[in-house]
């Protein structure tokens, strides 16, 4: 880091995949007493150790940290470890013994959310990656594992950890978890809840109780969340032969989370956002993605805790496996292509931006230094599309026998992504060294295309390339899986699916026996995480558009139609593009297609999107003038249609009691566009008539969305907040909202207001995040050539990295761009990022993202 920073980035260590050596000792037991106080909780741990016979490293290490020791003993004698800030060091017997010790700890006063805290007056834990040595000192790393059994001494009605219950009574309860696991799978829950309960029987018999805990005043948001964990539940035991496995299965909902939801055995945590549901109250998007979240803390239950991960560098082993598990499970639940689509948005929304700038780092990182910074999207979604890219490869029968020999050979065991992909080669024969460097390189590749076409022979020939990406210089040709299609001049597919293997850093495929020249459809359901490059007309972009097969490819046609007629009106000026314009009102018009693929096609691509691609262009995009091209394209795609609008306004509304499956809410989806574009017609008329009658949230949401953007939605935002302020969830949609439909010039101001409202606090990361998110998507007031938004966002950092390092470092990335803008937008975000490393008393966590987005 910079001498400016006023930091010495040597001061922070950093940590390395090639130093890996195990723990010296087995822990054989843990027992723990917990005698809860807000201020001075003390924890009391019982722990069986067995030396190894030939440790590597025989020292007895504890972590531990902001642990108050009161006692500690060795088989009964007190002994006084070398205490450090990091943990303990102690001189301990050849054979096994007993360690105990006694530690205090402040949860009311913990405001990062790691460890032991609480929230709105109930205790919860956040443990993953290495919080569990805030609660007690222990070997707090994956590899370790151990059953563990658990007393909590308190006033609260309920008093949950994780396993089974042993004994619950006045004032305490026991649990136990017969299955051993790494402390940060660890989990407790004080407080007055209530819970909605339910019963499941797995596939061999075994009853479990369910239950979801709330705060008392939100059982009547539980009903959707419980469906969707049953529903987990059983595609678990029908996709993939898993079957739970303790006796009771608890959720609880806790308001101030740095994340979504956590997999601790038995008792998952959940920010409320992502399991809290009614009609009244959350979006349609709101229900798709709580079924996602609850499916995927399921199914870590076996990718990630019966099978957990080494070290933390193998994070992708559980969650880009758990990612590709929930997408497919809900392609099963809704609409595969709308949900393949969706990703593919999301991946290149947030994944793409971080592999082409200073944090790009590969699937499995070989150093860090604040393991919190790699809960990104590089692990969890693109370590999901690799997942993605060997099914493909092998095939679906080979990935699953793969799986099965997966659970059956590391049942209980903390792995690598070497024993991950050991056994699809034992399965299948194949030598998946070239494939490993999906693990291990990072950045996107790109992958050029060019066609020949003679005497009835086609051929594409493929380049690939990979830019450069921080301390890897070099990079080696990849596997990549290329479906294609080709089709002929009719739109009749003359060559089906067909997956390309490439191995080569140029490779050329040759197809035979073709009457004419055909016109191909490139990487099919986005079968690899690449950027495709090939020179193409808007005609055949159409022509896609109109007859590909694909579901996917017909989007992108679509998609790069919208993204090449935005790009040309930001750089020349011009008009939209009439052809496109036309291809758009057909499909709009087109009921023989699904709504939600229809709404989908209206989904302008994103100003951030479009940036990159000015970028990587050559040109300097001007946020000011992307925004500008996005309002005439909507503008004029509104006049276009206006005859049609009303109609269509009325033909696509969902009447009728509000049930958030996919269908309707597909079709809401599409009269969600709709209205948006009406209402920059109709002076704000439908939408201010289905504000007033909507009785459900995802169509008060979009009509409020649709008039606020319009400048037109003062008098229902005052009534919105009047109506829901006492529900904290809406609120941070009302926040976040103010943001997002101001105008550039705007937002940043209202974002400060939105500072000093009654209502916001540092303390909520939801609430942080409505206000300080929406600044930063906002892709034009973010950007502002004045720098506001730049120095609002940096001033409320430098805030918040004192109460909770976690989810300032992770809002750093909003400054992970900069390098696309113009020279006066990058010295103002240098100085504020130069500003925030010099603010004195930095946390590790943000330490590491600043030095790093820096350094670019
Ligand atoms: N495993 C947790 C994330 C923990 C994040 C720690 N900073 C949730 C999930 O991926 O399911
Ligand atoms: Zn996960």
């Amino acid at each position: 880091m910079t001498a400016a920073t006023g930091h010495d980035s040597t001061a922070q260590q950093t940590f390395y995949l090639k130093d890996y050596t195990p723990f010296g000792f087995e822990v054989d037991s843990v027992d723990l007493t917990f005698r809860l106080a807000p201020n001075a909780t003390r924890v009391i741990s019982r722990i069986h150790f067995t030396p190894k016979a030939d440790a590597a490293d025989p020292q007895f290490f504890l972590h531990g940290e902001k642990l108050k020791l009161i006692s500690a003993s060795i088989d009964g004698v007190a002994v006084t470890p070398d205490v450090t800030p990091e943990g303990l060091v102690c001189t301990t017997p050849d054979t096994a013994f007993l360690w105990e010790a006694e530690v205090e700890i402040d949860p009311a006063g913990n405001t990062a959310l790691e460890g032991l805290y609480m929230s709105n007056g109930m205790y919860c834990t956040q443990c993953e990656a290495e919080g569990f040595r805030k609660i007690t000192y222990y070997p707090d790393r994956p590899d370790v594992m151990s059953t563990f059994t658990v007393r909590i001494e308190g006033d609260e009605e309920v008093l949950l950890s994780n396993g089974n219950p042993v004994s619950q009574g006045a004032g305490a309860a026991e649990w136990h978890d017969p299955w051993p696991k790494p402390a940060y799978l660890f989990a407790l829950v004080a407080g007055d809840l209530v819970n909605h309960p339910d019963t499941f029987t797995t596939k061999s018999g075994r009853a479990v109780e369910l239950n979801i805990w709330v705060r008392p005043g939100d059982e009547d948001k539980c009903a959707f969340g419980m469906d969707a964990l049953k529903k987990s539940m059983t595609w678990d035991e029908q996709a993939y032969g898993r079957e739970y496995d303790l006796d009771i299965f608890n959720i609880v909902a806790v308001d101030d989370f740095n994340m979504g939801a956590m997999e601790n055995k038995g008792l998952n945590i959940f920010n409320s956002s992502c399991v809290l549901a009614s009609p009244e109250t959350s979006t349609d998007a709101n229900f798709e993605r709580i079924e996602a979240i609850i499916a995927h803390e399921y199914f870590h239950n076996w990718t990630g805790n019966r099978i957990t991960c080494r070290d933390w560098f193998q994070l992708c082993l559980k969650e880009g496996l758990t990612v590709f598990r929930d997408a497919q499970f809900t392609s099963d639940m809704r609409s595969a292509p709308v949900k393949r689509i969706s990703d593919v948005i999301d991946l290149r929304a947030r994944q793409f931006p971080e592999d082409q700038g200073p944090l790009s780092h590969p699937v499995r990182p070989e150093e860090f230094q604040e393991i919190n910074n790699f809960y990104t999207a590089t692990i969890y979604e693109k370590g999901a599309e690799v997942i993605g890219m060997l099914k493909r490869l092998v095939g679906d029968g080979a990935y699953s026998r793969a799986l099965d020999l997966y659970f059956e050979r590391h049942d209980g065991q903390a792995c690598t992504i070497e024993d991950w992909l050991k056994v699809f080669e034992d399965t299948t024969g194949r030598d998946l060294s070239q494939f490993k460097r999906w693990y291990s390189q990072a950045g996107t590749p790109r992958l050029k295309v060019d066609e020949a076409y003679e005497e009835g022979t086609y051929t594409l020939t493929f380049e690939q390339d990979t830019a450069p990406t921080p301390g890897q210089p070099q990079k080696d040709p990849r596997v990549i899986p290329i479906a294609i299609g080709l089709l002929n001049d009719n739109g009749d597919e003359v060559l089906p699916t067909t997956v390309l293997e490439m191995t080569e850093a140029k490779q050329v495929f040759e197809f035979k026996d073709l009457a004419s020249k055909p016109v191909p459809s490139i990487l099919r359901e986005f079968s690899a995480p690449v950027v495709l490059e090939r020179e193409t007309s808007n005609a055949e972009r159409a022509f896609l558009l109109a007859h590909d097969s694909d579901p996917f490819n017909q989007w992108e046609a679509g998609n790069s139609l919208a993204r090449a007629s935005r790009l040309s009106m930001v750089k020349t000026g011009s008009a939209p593009d009439p052809a496109y314009l036309d291809a758009l009102q057909k499909l709009l018009r087109d009921d023989t297609l699904d709504p939600a693929f229809r709404a989908l096609m209206l989904q302008p691509p994103s100003q951030s999107d479009i940036a990159q691609a000015l970028f990587e262009d050559g040109t300097v995009p001007d946020p000011q003038k992307i925004d500008d091209a996005a309002e005439t394209f909507a503008m004029t795609l509104a006049q276009q249609l206006a005859d049609s609008l009303p109609r269509l306004y009325a033909a696509t509304t969902v009447d009728g009691p509000y049930s958030p499956d996919a269908t309707s809410a597909g079709k809401r989806a599409l009269n969600g566009r709709i209205l948006s574009l009406l209402t920059r017609l109709d002076g704000g008329d439908a939408a201010a008539r289905q504000f007033a009658s909507a009785d459900n949230m995802t169509q008060q949401y979009s009509a409020l969305a649709s008039l606020m953007k319009a400048e037109k939605g003062e008098t229902q935002s005052i009534a919105f907040f009047e109506k829901w302020q006492a529900d904290r969830l809406v609120m941070d949609k009302w926040f976040a909202l103010q943001v997002a439909c101001a105008s550039p010039d705007r937002a940043a101001g209202i974002a400060a207001d939105l500072t000093r409202h009654p209502l916001f606090t540092l303390k909520n990361p939801n609430r942080f995040r409505a206000v300080m998110g929406a600044l930063a998507g906002h892709h034009a007031g973010f950007h502002h050539a004045s720098g506001a938004g730049y120095s609002l966002l940096a001033e409320n950092l430098i805030a918040l990295d004192k109460l909770n390092p976690q989810t300032t470092a992770r809002m750093c990335t909003a400054f992970q761009t900069w390098k696309r803008y113009d020279s006066d937008r990058q010295s103002l975000i240098k100085a504020q990022l130069q500003r925030i490393a010099s603010s004195g008393g930095l946390s590790r966590d943000t330490n590491e993202m600043v030095s790093r987005i820096l350094n670019a």
